[in-house]
């Protein structure tokens, strides 16, 4: 049986650094805004007000924790991009998804923030060179440093890791 928590497996990096791979992440980044609204169409309220799972987010938590993140995401790359590896600060995403806007906003805002954010994102991404992909940026509470290539193959990760914690809701 799989992890109810990482239906998808938990995020490895495979190294790999070639144009394919930097293009087909970008891609999932640009398909993640739809996916997302696809995969909680038509829910009703009381259903995005249900854990994915037993214990977990409900789906209309997990519909902005990925706006509440992928920004984190958008501005650590242009930290990365415009400074020497700098240190980036993390947040409590736990605790953010407690807080009122969480509950109190209509997915639609955030699933329009998503698709706002992914198409400057995105934009960012195939203007990006190799020399961009390998500048990084310092993650303080484990001290490592992370390329934006590593960055990059995470975010892409974390999109469907999400959708498919609805999808998974949805059965
Ligand atoms: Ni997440």
């Amino acid at each position: 049986m799989t992890d109810p928590r990482y239906p998808i497996g938990k995020f490895h990096f495979d190294g790999d650094v070639s144009d394919a791979a930097r293009a087909e992440r970008i891609a999932e980044i640009e398909a993640a805004p739809r996916a997302l609204r696809a995969a909680l169409d038509g829910l009703t309220q009381e259903q995005l007000d249900t854990p994915y799972r037993e214990g977990g987010w409900t789906l209309r938590q997990v519909a902005h924790h990925v706006p509440d993140s992928h920004l984190n995401a958008y501005v650590r790359f242009k930290l990365a991009l415009t400074e020497s590896t700098p240190t980036i600060k993390p947040y409590d995403e736990a605790r953010w998804a407690e807080l009122p806007d969480t509950r109190e906003t209509p997915i639609e805002v955030s699933l329009a923030l998503l698709d706002a954010l992914h198409r400057r994102w995105v934009t960012l991404l195939r203007a990006m060179d190799a020399a961009d992909f390998s500048r990084a940026f310092v993650h303080p509470e484990h001290g490592r440093t992370m390329s934006l290539d590593a960055a990059l193959a995470m975010y892409a990760w974390h999109g469907k890791h999400h959708v498919a914690h609805v999808r998974g809701a949805r059965r």
